[in-house]
């Protein structure tokens, strides 16, 4: 019953099973996993969707006669594993020479090699049939403001995000960005900390239409936020175009913790969004297992995040059929739109505020029964109440 399906559309990047549990103070603790190996493994557990950064698979300066070996061995895997290339990406963020950003950098030719990395690496996600590429946009900020005008660097971070867009266009992809935002780490502050920043941002674009945003848990909740809202936000925009699941304690670095791990019940409402809007993007797992662990630990990492999900679906199914839950669900009508004559006839209206502010909106009860239902404490099949 909580068996992941290729429907439930799960993805996992080459880099969050590969992560190999090195941290700021210590080493490698994992083998390094090969691309095949990783999405033959991740076949055998039901994962609909493998993403990759343009170097999880082809190393930096890899010749186009290594780089066409490499794609080869792994279109041949995923084929033999029926998993699909979900989304791509591009790593802007480790070689040195992003240390001050790669759109939004000072020098005019770092920026332009961040194009020209850009430009490849979405041809090789295209390549592989990928339909979204991701941008996250990691050194994109600063430790002082000194050196950089933020205003400056937002127009040059524009500038790049056109450029791509129209690249896409003239190359005729049907590819669609997505765009991740991050309040910190591993900058000080990184530009555009928040999704919804993003969503103004885009707007402002050449191309608005074929850009979207790529929410993460962890990162919201970095920055204090309700990702339940912001999810929600992002869906009624029409902007929702990926999804990055995992799990973050509130006030720590990224700890991008297997799905579900932490605030259970937020983790419910995500899940009952995504089910309950129509979202029909790849469920995404931007996460890795422990430090603690060993690769067995990997997988059980892995196959975690799914059934949790699952089970939250399930959760979700029993919420949309529990007759007392849903009996304390009020219907929200829509608020008039404008004509003079209804302001006039709501001006004229006279509310009695106090019998208004009287009623409870008997939420205790509500969130108990939620409560309940997530503990396992009340109706565990569909047809109980
Ligand atoms: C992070 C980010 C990344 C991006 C990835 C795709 O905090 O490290 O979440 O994992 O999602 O680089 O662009
Ligand atoms: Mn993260
Ligand atoms: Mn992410």
């Amino acid at each position: 019953m909580y068996e992941p399906t290729k429907k439930d559309k799960f993805a996992f990047g080459l880099w969050t099973v590969g992560n190999r549990g090195a941290d700021p103070f210590g080493p490698v603790v994992r083998p390094r996993m090969d691309p095949p190996e990783i999405v033959s493994r991740l076949g055998e557990l039901g994962v609909w969707g493998v993403s990759f950064h343009d170097n999880d698979l082809v190393p930096l300066g890899a010749s186009p006669k290594e780089r066409d070996a490499i794609v080869a061995r792994f279109r041949k895997a995923l084929a033999a594993s029926d998993v699909t290339v979900s989304m791509a990406t591009v790593n802007l963020f480790s070689h040195p020479v992003f240390r001050d950003g790669a759109f939004t950098a000072p020098s005019f030719d770092v920026r332009r090699y961040a194009l020209q990395k850009t430009m490849a690496a979405i041809d090789l996600g295209v390549e592989l049939g990928a339909k979204i590429f991701v941008l996250w946009g990691g050194r994109e900020g600063s430790e002082s403001d000194a050196g950089k005008d933020a205003v400056e660097a937002l127009k040059r971070y524009r500038e790049g995000l056109n450029f791509l867009t129209h690249y896409v266009k003239d190359k005729k992809y049907t590819l669609r960005f997505a765009l991740e935002a991050k309040p910190n780490e591993p900058r000080g502050d990184i530009y555009l900390s928040t999704n919804g920043s993003m969503l103004g941002f885009i707007e402002t674009l050449d191309h608005p239409e074929i850009v979207g945003v790529n929410p993460e848990v962890a990162h919201e909740t970095m920055a204090g936020l309700n990702f339940y809202h912001v999810v929600a936000q992002s869906i009624e925009a029409g902007k929702l175009f990926h999804i990055d699941l995992n799990a973050q304690k509130i006030g720590r670095y990224d700890q991008d913790l297997r799905f579900g791990s932490e605030d259970f019940k937020g983790a419910f409402y995500l899940v009952k969004l995504l089910e309950e809007s129509g979202y029909a993007g790849p469920k995404h797992f931007d996460a890795h297992a422990y430090r603690t662990e060993d690769i067995e630990g990997v997988w059980q990492f892995a196959a975690g995040c799914m059934r949790t999900y699952k089970i939250l679906q399930h959760k979700a199914a029993l919420f949309a059929r529990d007759k007392e839950i849903q009996a304390l669900l009020k219907e929200q009508k829509p608020t008039p739109p404008y004509s003079r004559k209804t302001a006039s006839a709501i001006a004229a209206t006279r509310y009695d505020i106090d019998r208004l502010a009287a009623k409870g909106a008997d939420y205790e009860r509500l969130d108990q029964l939620v409560t309940d239902l997530l503990a396992g404490a009340r109706g565990q099949t569909l047809s109980a109440s």
